[in-house]
């Protein structure tokens, strides 16, 4: 964790922002796999780790912004545990490694609750998404599970998100190195991705970079030649010469910070003519939007902007037609990219998307679009420096949705469903570069990935 003073900073600035009322910060409990004693590995909540630190289960704090009093609940270790788990520091330990005096027992925080909810004060909270985590809430509060969500505090949340967009220089240091794990990640696969091998292999050898880096995977990677199933799972294809396989992924930082860097590996080490022109639009799409990156520009601005360069590039295919800006006005061209262009990255490789995604993309005055594919899209609003972004344009070929959409008539005056009969396997294709919004533009995070076409042939070639 990072020195004291961060927390305290961070919490004092928390403190103004939100002005009145008793805010509890719930960190996370074990969380069992199978049964009650075999769990999942911890992740501690991003907020809590955010204003607290202190990465282990079983700890909460209240922030009384009207005393000024700050506590952090939990309980000693018990000294027969010690068998299993070696020494724990104190509660009074932990507390000092995050700044604060007091501490309390954790059967101790349902009275502070409650103490401030006769006297009638607000008690803040940010939205639970764990059930362990909501039923506490609801124990604590006094209510039903199903009335917690909506007493959620929209005041603390905005607060909250306000703070953790903007990265500090001691931030972007652990996102940088987030980064450059994964740029080995990515480097690694594009080497072992050879014909006869199977997808899990590389998945697997990916994974343990990661554990080896002192980190874990910040979501579960994408190693796929089905690329246009965009967050698929699945493991099991032998790759085949001819092939491109999808690779998403993104190391923690051992602070927990996260890369998420997406590259697109030719099996067998040649692109063919059609693959390389797709590549060649993602890649040059790409860089058009990075060059758009800086403060003040909404990112649906750059997004669209990436729309149309896609949607132009598959006119000169011949795989759409018409008006380039109406065709993509109109959403025709989110048959190719039905997702948006990128999201906010930190903590969380959707950043803070645990909040509630239109309170960290959207604001009152830009909202978010019903329309299929741009109501995908994460982050819209305008860039300020400090945040830190994926940029991640694709191109698809979606069988089931050009099928539907050809049986539904849809935007026949901006497809050529004809030419696209012989596209259904082609994949897809998907490029994504972490940056951050800098005073005068964008700066891309971590070492250089190779992405060129010749680069990722020469690796995939070996
Ligand atoms: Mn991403």
């Amino acid at each position: 964790m990072f020195d004291a003073a961060t927390y305290v900073a961070r919490r004092k600035e928390l403190t103004e922002r939100v002005g009145s009322g008793l805010v509890v910060l719930l960190g996370h409990d074990e969380c069992p796999m199978n049964y009650a004693d075999n769990v999942y590995p911890f992740r501690q909540d991003s907020t809590f780790l955010y204003y607290v630190g202190l990465d282990d289960p079983g700890l909460a704090v209240t922030l009384d912004l009207d005393s000024g009093a700050q506590v952090l609940y939990g309980d000693d270790p018990d000294p027969d545990a010690v068998v299993w788990t070696g020494p724990q520091p104190s509660l009074h330990n932990r507390a000092q490694q995050t700044g604060m005096k007091e501490v309390a027992g954790s059967d101790a925080l349902q009275a502070t609750v409650q103490k401030a909810l006769r006297a009638g004060r607000p008690v803040r909270f940010v939205p639970p998404y764990r059930a362990r985590t909501l039923l506490r809430l609801a124990d604590l509060l006094g209510a039903e599970p199903a009335q917690v969500a909506s007493r959620a505090c929209p005041r603390l949340i905005g607060a909250v998100v306000a703070q953790r967009s903007i990265k500090s220089t001691e931030e972007i240091t652990h996102i940088e190195q987030a980064v450059e794990i994964t740029a080995r990640m990515q480097t690694a696969a594009m080497q072992q991705a050879r014909p006869g091998r199977v997808e899990r292999e590389i998945a697997g050898h990916i994974e343990g970079i990661a554990l080896a880096c002192g980190g874990r995977l910040a979501f579960p990677t994408i190693f796929s030649v089905r690329g246009e199933v965009l967050h698929n799972p699945f493991y099991g294809n032998t790759l085949g010469p001819g092939q491109m396989a999808v690779h998403d992924c993104g190391a923690e930082s051992p602070e927990h910070y996260t890369g998420d860097i997406t590259r697109t590996i030719p099996i067998g080490g040649r692109f063919d003519p059609r693959q390389r022109d797709v590549y060649t639009l993602v890649l040059e799409t790409q860089q058009a939007a990075l060059a758009a990156v800086r403060p003040g520009v909404e990112f649906r601005a750059i997004h669209r902007l990436a729309c149309e360069h896609l949607a132009e590039g598959l006119k000169a295919m011949g795989l759409m037609k018409g008006d380039t800006q109406e065709a993509v006005a109109a959403g025709a061209h989110a048959l190719f990219m039905p997702c948006g262009l990128g999201h906010m990255l930190g903590l969380d490789v959707h950043d803070m998307e645990a909040l509630g995604e239109d309170y960290v993309g959207y604001t009152d005055a830009i909202r978010r679009s019903g329309q299929f594919g741009l109501r995908s899209l994460r982050l819209a609003r305008a860039l300020e420096p400090g945040f830190v972004i994926t940029v991640e344009p694709g191109v698809y070929f979606i069988p089931a949705l050009i099928d539907r959409w050809r049986a539904e008539g849809r935007w026949t005056d901006f497809i050529h469903y004809d030419r696209l009969e012989s596209w259904r396997d082609f994949g897809g294709i998907r490029i994504e570069d972490d940056v951050l919004v800098t005073e005068t533009g964008g700066r891309l995070l971590g070492p250089p990935i190779p992405k060129a076409l010749s680069d990722v042939e020469a690796l995939a070639s070996g």
